[in-house]
């Protein structure tokens, strides 16, 4: 359950928040596939409660498994994992199965199906299958944080036979569909023991696109900094991977000025208070955090912080810890707002793409309201760097001037420097590891037709490099591999 099972060569997923199936299919056809992403988290397939407004958040109150949100319906979706995986890029679903919706009348789904909370006739699931007493979690007691509700929605007794053999039913639908795994949204809140009996009954992953006998990826939703909260992290990455909120909760730290970048020498080990690095699933953002939902409050670097984010990002891209999975927004100021509306107004969701990528060229943004933070020339070309690195190139030629200026190679094939102080530039000679050769940094630009768009790093036969970045430079990364020589 902790491979993620990526094509050849292929080492990360982003998360395309809120966007629909046929856009996201469009999307690994012109960009992600020809720029090395691995993977596409995408959001909840299952039908959802309409909420007045259409805020994003409704996507996590089911009303039945079937696949018809506002994304698209289950032929789009079908027809959306066939498209990626052609063009090499997995589809991981986001599953909601520890609740259904809170309480209410005239209750009605994406798919039009009707419910009477706690009864959700088009699953069926009924009174008896739900956690009695209702009660609120209280966060200091383990039980309570599993049996009790969150924020008000009706809690699913996962210890039922007929509750797990409708979840079982709903992943190996998708399974069925050629989907390479799942994220198990509030995994904290459901027991270890649980989700054991239901991972393993999950069906082996489609044999004509992963090979015989492969299980699902599965990503745990816990969130869990201390490891003595009665509910955290090291109680389920036996059992599968588990998305790693202290990675972001630091780094959002550490680049955002708050401590040094020289303290990031030893990153990636137990003292970081991480989990091992073939456990975990990290991300800078996640669309809870960057908009104040979920834990870490105002140390989470998002979009909105762009010179630090990108710093932090590139540092997640660049260490060999962890799985990472990089965050796709749609703009907001209110955070509980819907995603961008179209023209009409009518759709929500509007086609982020539509009219601004011709077919293999890249645009480093999308349009109405979509940040593509994956477009940005930054973040993907890191993506290829990651590629370029690969799984064994391990950590070398570590510098850093004691504050915060830092640089590290991986093995002989990628280097990478950052400067993180507002009053100095960085210029300095360098051990790069790589080998000699005139190499294009991917950040201040791109390797096109043989040439250098941003800066040219001359490497000499003994490895080192002068790097060079000014303090007031719009990115304080440099970034060179064995991909960009000229
Ligand atoms: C909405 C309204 C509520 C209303 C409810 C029912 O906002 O006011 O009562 O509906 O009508 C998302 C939103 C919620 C939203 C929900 C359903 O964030 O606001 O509720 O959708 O529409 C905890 C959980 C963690 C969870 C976070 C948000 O442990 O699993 O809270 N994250 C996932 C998703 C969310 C989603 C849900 C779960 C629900 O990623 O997007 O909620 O499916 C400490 C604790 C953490 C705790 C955190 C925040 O850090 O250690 O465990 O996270 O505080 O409370
Ligand atoms: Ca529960």
């Amino acid at each position: 359950y902790k491979d993620p099972h990526y094509a050849e060569g292929r080492t990360t997923m982003v998360h395309l928040f809120e966007w629909k199936w046929e856009d996201i299919a469009k999307e690994c056809e012109t960009f992600l596939g020809p720029m090395g992403y691995g993977g596409v988290q995408v959001s909840p397939i299952s039908e959802n409660l309409v909420i007045k407004g259409r805020p994003w958040f409704e996507r996590y109150q089911p009303v039945s498994y079937k696949i018809a949100t506002r994304s698209g319906n289950e032929n789009q979706f079908r027809d959306m994992v066939r498209r990626c995986n052609k063009v090499g890029v997995r589809i991981y679903v986001d599953a909601v199965i520890n609740h259904m919706t809170g309480d209410g009348e005239n209750v009605i789904g994406t798919g039009g199906s009707k419910a009477y909370p706690p009864r959700y006739p088009a699953v069926p699931y009924g009174p008896k299958d739900f956690n009695l007493p209702r009660c609120g979690i209280d966060y200091s007691n383990a039980t309570s944080i599993r049996d009790c509700e969150m924020v008000g929605m009706h809690d699913l007794n996962q210890g039922r036979a007929h509750v797990r053999s409708k979840i079982v039913a709903f992943f190996n639908k998708a399974v069925s569909h050629g989907v390479a795994g799942f994220r198990i949204d509030a995994a904290k809140h459901m027991w270890p023991k649980n989700l054991e009996a239901i991972y393993s009954k999950i069906n082996n992953l489609k044999t004509s696109i992963y090979g015989t006998k492969k299980r699902p990826f599965v990503f745990q939703e816990v969130i869990s900094f201390f490891t003595n909260e009665p509910a955290n992290k090291f109680q389920y990455n036996n059992l599968s991977s588990v998305i790693d909120f202290v990675f972001g909760a630091s780094l959002g730290r550490i680049f955002g000025g708050q401590q040094s970048l020289a303290s990031l020498e030893n990153w990636g080990t137990q003292e970081n208070g991480l989990l091992p690095s073939k456990d975990a699933l990290v991300m800078i953002d996640n669309h809870d955090n960057q908009r104040g939902h979920g834990g870490a409050g105002s140390t989470i670097l998002t979009y909105k912080e762009p010179k630090q984010y990108k710093m932090a990002v590139a540092f997640m891209l660049a260490h060999p810890y962890g799985h990472p999975r990089v965050m796709s927004s749609f703009n907001f100021s209110d955070p509980n707002s819907a995603p961008p509306a179209d023209d009409n107004e009518n759709l929500l969701s509007p086609s982020p793409i539509s009219g601004n990528v011709a077919a293999g060229h890249v645009a480093d943004q999308c349009g109405h309201g979509w940040v593509c933070e994956h477009r940005w020339r930054q973040i993907y070309n890191m993506v290829g760097f990651r590629n370029v690195a690969g799984s064994d190139a391990s950590l070398a030629n570590w510098w850093s001037n004691g504050n915060n200026q830092i640089a590290f190679s991986r093995g002989n094939r990628a280097f990478i420097a950052f400067n993180g102080e507002a009053g100095n530039d960085l210029n300095q000679t360098l051990s790069t590891g790589l080998p000699c050769g005139k190499y294009c940094d991917i950040i201040s630009g791109s390797k096109t037709n043989g040439n250098c768009t941003g800066k040219l790093v001359v490497v000499d036969v003994d490895g080192k490099a002068d790097i060079q970045i000014l303090k007031d430079a719009e990115d304080g990364v440099l970034a060179i591999h064995v991909g960009v020589i000229k």
